[in-house]
């Protein structure tokens, strides 16, 4: 009987690790059309167990560092800052896309040029934060379309 007891508590540590690190960033780049200013997108993945919410970002690579999305005003697409953080709900995941959400960076220290990547910190608030390396990447081809066909109708 102990034996088996002992086997039990040796199996549940590894999921106490799993759940402190429940962030994960993937398909980190950066686009720049012009010296000044820069874009930033990624894919937020929360594998935790908690609702987060990515409240800011910041950068030495540029002055003012901003969330932003895109929004239709009069039949028109414009950029506008997001005010109060993307939430990234528990199991769910968001990404930061072109022609959606993105990270903007204005006042860039210096023009990004090909091979650049730049460090970026995403502020989780309570969930904490995490680094992210972005590289520049103007050729990027648009993601590949979404498989739920929500565009095309049925
Ligand atoms: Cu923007």
């Amino acid at each position: 009987m102990i034996r088996m007891t002992l086997a039990a508590l040796t199996l549940v540590t590894p999921a106490v690790a799993l759940a402190q690190d429940g962030l994960a960033i993937r398909d980190a780049y950066v686009r720049s059309a012009n010296p000044k200013t820069a874009a930033a997108f990624m894919v937020v993945e929360n594998r935790g167990a908690t609702d987060c919410r990515l409240t800011g970002v910041s950068s030495d690579a540029a002055k003012v560092v901003e969330l932003h999305t895109h929004a239709e005003q009069d039949g028109v697409m414009k950029m506008q800052k997001i005010e109060g953080g993307i939430a990234i709900p528990a199991g769910g995941d968001h990404a930061l896309a072109r022609g959606g959400d993105h990270v903007m960076l204005m006042g860039l220290a210096k023009p990004l040029a090909d091979g650049d990547s730049i460090a970026l910190t995403l502020d989780f608030g309570p969930c904490g934060t995490q680094q992210v390396e972005a590289a520049l990447d103007n050729d990027r081809a648009e993601a590949a379309p979404e498989d739920h066909g929500g565009h095309k109708g049925h």
